[in-house]
């Protein structure tokens, strides 16, 4: 799946524009509002991207045990391991005006989708080249990732569907090697609420160190859609006085940067 995207860009060389019209469909996993949310990280990497740019698609909604049936059923390949199946998903979908066949393609990684996005949608820019994006990442690694797994992660079920979060118990005590519950008293033992006091404490100076709203300044990067998908894990999936508390922590600069992010577009479509 890995050149998907370039044999799909071959495909619209070959192509004049208006040749062929294209669809993208995202795959996302829905949390247990009405209508659903967007709220895993990793599915915000590309949803971000999306919104950001604009781009016209819809969403498909899969639970969590369904995912592994709906890409098996649309012959996605198995990656093997405890996840083989994983969201988001892309499908582009492109169909030649002349009446031929549609090429359908499906991108199955959350970097490939974006990096895709930008390559066919230029405008408006992201930055995936700068070394910020992997700094960034090793911030938040470092710094919070330990305390988001306690307080958010731990408690996402809440937000979930009934069969997601049933799935979601079944499987996720088989890493952390215990039930939830105890592992999520052992990270609070380990101080998961000061951790999360001083990681978001050094992901604000991080964020504000070019005079903000992101991290280079005025320009986004990968690295600030990043950062975005972890912050929307904990606003739209985690218990409500968590997000309160990194609000808090992250002070203005992080309310800059969510305000950036509401004002670019990136946050216009959570739920469709
Ligand atoms: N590297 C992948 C990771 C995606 C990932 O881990 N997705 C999770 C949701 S946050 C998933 O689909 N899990 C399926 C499962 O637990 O069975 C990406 O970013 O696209």
């Amino acid at each position: 799946m890995q050149n998907a995207g370039n044999r799909i860009r071959q495909l619209q060389n070959q192509l004049k524009p208006d040749t062929m019209t294209t669809q993208y469909t995202l795959f996302d996993i829905p949390t247990n509002s009405t209508p659903p949310r967007s709220w895993s990280p990793n599915v915000w990497n590309a949803r971000g991207v999306l919104n950001y740019k604009k781009v016209t698609y819809e969403t498909e909604w899969v639970e969590y045990p369904d995912i592994r049936v709906r890409l098996a059923e649309l012959g996605i390949p198995s990656k093997g391991g405890l996840m083989p199946y994983t969201l988001p998903m892309m499908r582009v979908t492109i169909t030649p005006t002349d009446g031929s066949e549609p090429q359908i393609k499906y991108l199955t990684d959350s970097a490939d989708i974006a990096k895709y996005l930008n390559d066919n949608h230029p405008e408006p820019p992201i930055d995936f080249d700068s070394p910020i994006t992997g700094e960034a990442v090793k911030v938040f690694n470092e710094n919070l990732m330990d305390a988001f797994v306690g307080l958010v992660l731990c408690d996402v079920d809440l937000s979930l569907p009934e069969r997601s979060a049933a799935y979601f118990h079944e499987t996720r005590p088989k890493w952390m090697m215990m039930p939830i519950k105890e592992f999520k008293q052992k990270k609070l033992n380990e101080g998961a609420w000061e951790k999360m006091e001083k990681g978001m404490k050094v992901l604000a100076d991080f964020i504000g160190k070019n005079g903000g709203p992101f991290v280079q300044g005025e320009k986004v990067s990968y690295g600030d859609i990043r950062l975005l998908g972890y912050l929307m894990w904990a606003r739209e999936a985690g218990p409500r006085d968590v997000w309160e508390k990194i609000e808090g922590w992250g002070g203005e600069v992080l309310q800059r940067f969510m305000k950036a992010f509401e004002e670019n577009g990136a946050l216009s479509r959570i739920t469709y």
